[in-house]
């Protein structure tokens, strides 16, 4: 059976991860067995969260992941859609994880009072002389990276309009439909949008961001349908229905 190492639930999420998120979703969608494990960066092929092992074999990253699982299950996690629709979905699926991942990371980890709920409470169990290194150290990598991506060179006001930006092009691109590219049943970059969308989406974290994406319903009736669909016992879903 295969093994999905993962950062396991937390702030308001059935996962902390939105990259485990979609590929958790993206074995369900499969129809794959799998059993979740809690995983750590420092045995993981890549150095990153999600990885499985299959049969002996580990695969890193949430992409290369799913071109495991299509490839040796012979499952098509796009079956109906157009060759034009498929490189549709990886121009979104590359905008939610390229650009707006790193927007919803700037405001999950730079904003002190979201890194002081989040994050930071991660060293909570480590010996007391080391948490505040930890605390730094963890800071210091993820606000390195935010900036090499470039997200971290704006104004905050600046960062959370490219979100936006980003934000709105998803609502138009999902429309009045169920799912981002088909009304009847989601598809593999479902998984990816649904994942980055309710990891904004938390009432976890006090963001703009997450303001943002309250715009826009549609939005949010669409992470609510997934929820539902992939994650039934999840409270959130007792809040949609309240
Ligand atoms: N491209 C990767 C991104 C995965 C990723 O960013 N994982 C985060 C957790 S959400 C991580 O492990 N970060 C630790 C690090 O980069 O050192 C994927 O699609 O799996």
């Amino acid at each position: 059976m295969i093994t999905l190492f993962a950062a396991g639930e937390g702030f308001g999420l059935p996962e902390i991860s939105p990259y485990v998120t979609k590929t958790e979703v993206q074995l369900k969608m499969a129809g794959l067995p799998y059993r979740k494990t809690k995983g750590s960066r420092e045995t993981a092929p890549k150095g990153q969260l999600p990885w499985i092992e299959d049969a002996a074999q580990a695969i890193g990253d949430s992409t290369f992941i799913r071109a495991h699982i299509e490839h040796k299950y012979g499952v098509d996690l796009d079956t109906g859609l157009s060759g034009k629709e498929r490189a549709q979905a990886w121009a979104i699926e590359r905008m939610i994880e390229n650009q707006l991942g790193w927007v919803s990371t700037y405001f999950r980890f730079l904003e002190p009072r979201n890194f002081a709920r989040g994050p930071g409470r991660w060293f909570d169990q480590a010996p007391e002389h080391l948490r505040d290194d930890l605390r730094k150290g963890l800071l210091e990598a993820v606000a390195t990276n935010v900036r090499a991506v470039g997200v971290g060179r704006h104004l905050r006001e600046e960062v959370i309009w490219l979100g936006g930006l980003s934000l709105r092009a998803l609502d138009e691109l999902l429309e009045d439909k169920a799912y981002l590219m088909r009304d009847s049943h989601p598809v593999g970059v479902d998984a990816t949008a649904f994942a980055m969308l309710a990891a904004m989406l938390t009432p976890f974290f006090d963001s703009p961001l997450r303001d943002e994406a309250e715009r826009y319903p549609r939005l949010v009736g669409y992470v609510g349908r997934m929820m539902a669909e992939f994650y039934p016992a999840h409270p959130w879903n007792l809040r949609q229905a309240a």
